[in-house]
Formats: structure tokens, sequence, C-alpha cells
């Protein structure tokens, strides 16, 4: 069996800029529903991986350009996790579950247009050492600040969970709460209708666009801590 450092290296080579491991201890606290052995029961560790967008587009207009590629960065992850859970099925013997880096999922109340992913990126991110989760309600990475798009897999290999993330949101700013303009956030979590109805539309040809990235746009870690 190969080793978690190769496993790392490897999941690098496929184009993620940071890899992560937590084990179950790191998500004891997880509401039932939300939990990594909710969704695969035979779950002992998670891999959570991060790509980062370039710095450039969060220096311009968000509709169009961030749009499209926030979104194309979705799939790029999705495929970096495939690869990944066929690697560690292949040299470790082991089983494993890419999960979807963003949608489908399940969970959805039509009313307050509050939906909740098969597993919380964010979360499972911190879990293993990638980051932490700032007031924005985003993971900001000490090297990628919050430009980092998330995906994870779940295995029945039991890896050695990574040490945490130092936490680099700065005390006593609050600029992503002050920037939002339909001041969505709160306590590190986010009104989704608000959020949603601000934040995503359509040109007039049709094509997706996001209006509203502010929250991420303003924060002084965007880029991380050393930039
Ligand atoms: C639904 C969703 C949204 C919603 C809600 C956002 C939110 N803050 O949760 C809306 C539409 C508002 C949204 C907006 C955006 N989103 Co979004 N979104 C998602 C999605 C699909 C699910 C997140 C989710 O389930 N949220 C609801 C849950 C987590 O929130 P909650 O009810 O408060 O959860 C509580 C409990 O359930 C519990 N919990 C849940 N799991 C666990 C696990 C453990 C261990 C513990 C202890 C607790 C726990 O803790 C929470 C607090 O009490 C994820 C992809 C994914 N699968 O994770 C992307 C994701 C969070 N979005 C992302 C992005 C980039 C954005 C935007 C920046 C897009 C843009 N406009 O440019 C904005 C940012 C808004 C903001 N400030 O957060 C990225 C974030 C990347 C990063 N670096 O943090 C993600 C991870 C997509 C990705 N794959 O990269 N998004
Ligand atoms: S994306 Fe815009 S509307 Fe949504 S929470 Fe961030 S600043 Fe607010
Ligand atoms: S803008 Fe300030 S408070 Fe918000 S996440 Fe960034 S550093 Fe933290």
């Amino acid at each position: 069996m190969i080793t978690k450092e190769t496993i790392r290296e490897r999941i690098l080579e496929l184009g993620a800029d940071v890899c992560g491991f937590g084990g179950m201890e790191r998500f004891s606290d997880a509401p039932e529903n939300f939990s990594p052995v909710h969704l695969y029961a035979d779950c002992k560790s998670v891999i959570s991986v991060g790509v980062a967008l370039p710095k450039g587009l969060l220096r311009v207009d968000s509709r169009l350009i961030y749009g499209h590629f926030n979104e194309d960065v979705v799939h790029k992850v999705d495929e970096i996790v495939f690869s990944a859970a066929k690697l560690i099925e292949k040299e470790c013997d082991g089983i494993c579950v890419p999960i979807p880096s963003d949608g489908p999922y399940e969970y959805w109340e039509k009313d307050t247009m509050t939906g909740k992913g098969l597993l919380s990126m964010k979360h499972a991110a911190a879990a293993c050492g990638i980051g932490q989760i700032g007031k924005s309600s985003l993971l900001l990475n000490p090297q990628y600040g919050n430009r980092l798009i998330l995906g994870a897999l779940l295995t029945n290999v039991a890896f050695e969970s990574d040490p945490l993330c130092e936490n680099i949101c700065i005390p006593g700013c609050t600029k992503c709460i002050q920037a939002c303009p339909v001041s969505a956030i709160h306590d590190k979590s986010v009104e989704q209708m608000k959020c949603r109805q601000n934040a995503y539309g359509k040109t007039a040809r049709g094509f997706d666009t996001v209006d509203c990235n502010r929250c991420r746009s303003v924060c002084p870690m965007r880029d991380g801590l050393h930039s």
C-alpha cells in the first residue's frame, strides 16, 4: 500500500493545489445528516482537495469572467476526486466515494430557498486541516486565501488526520459582513434567500451570471497570508 504522503503527491499532480486528510474523530460534532458516515457507512477517512482560482478573478466584475470559471473549476475538482478515488482503490485496496463538489444535493427548503450540500465542503476542508471558516462563512487557507474551490472523497482506508490549520480571519475585521449588499451574513452563516436573489442571474442572451461575490473580493485575506 502506498503512503499517505504519496497519495497527497499524486492528488497534487492531478491538479489540486491543496489536499488534506481527516479521520472520523474530526466529524464527531457534525449534525447526523451531515456526517460522512451518513453518506457512506464504512467511511474511515475524508480526503479534502482544493483548486485555487487565479487572484485576477477577484479583481474584475464578477458577472461573466469570475462566474464562468468559478463554475468551470467545480467540474475540474469533480474530475480530481474521481481520479483520486480510482487511484486509492487501486493502490490501497480500499473503497472510495467521490462526492460532488457543489450540486446535486437533496435538502431544499422552498420558502427560505435554503439548500444544503451532501457534505459541507467547508467543514470537511477545515476537518482535514486545509483552512478555517472565516466570518464570511468561506474557508480561508493561509496560502490561497478564500479562493479555493473545494471537493472531497470518502474512503474506508484509515489515514492519520493532518494537523488542523491556523485561523487567518482577522480579529476585529468585519469587511465581508459590511460589504454584503443585502446584509445576508451573520455568525459565519448566510441567509440563503437574500444571497441567492442578489448573487445569481442571467444575461439577456440567457447565460448564467454571478452578480455578487463581494464577501469574497473585499476580504483582506482573499490572496492568503503572504501575498
Ligand atoms: C448551499 C451553498 C451556498 C448557499 C449557502 C452558503 C453557505 N454559507 O453555506 C449560497 C447560495 C448562499 C452560497 C453562496 C456562495 N457560495 Co456556496 N455553496 C453551497 C453548497 C452547495 C452547500 C453549502 C451548505 O450546505 N451550506 C449549508 C450549511 C453548511 O450551512 P449550515 O446550515 O449553516 O450548517 C450548519 C450545520 O449543518 C453544521 N455542519 C454542517 N456540516 C458540518 C460538519 C462538521 C464537522 C460540523 C462540526 C458542523 C457541520 O454547521 C453549520 C453551522 O451550524 C457548497 C458546496 C458544498 N457541498 O459544500 C457551496 C460552497 C460553500 N459555496 C462556495 C462559494 C464560493 C460561494 C460564493 C462565494 C459564490 C459567489 N457568489 O461567488 C457565495 C458565498 C456566500 C458566503 N458568504 O458563504 C464554495 C466555498 C469555497 C470556500 N473557499 O469557502 C463552496 C464550498 C462550493 C465549492 N465546492 O467550493 N452557497
Ligand atoms: S455573495 Fe454577495 S449577496 Fe451573497 S453573501 Fe456574499 S456579499 Fe452577500
Ligand atoms: S473580510 Fe475580514 S472578517 Fe471577513 S473573512 Fe475576511 S478577514 Fe475575516
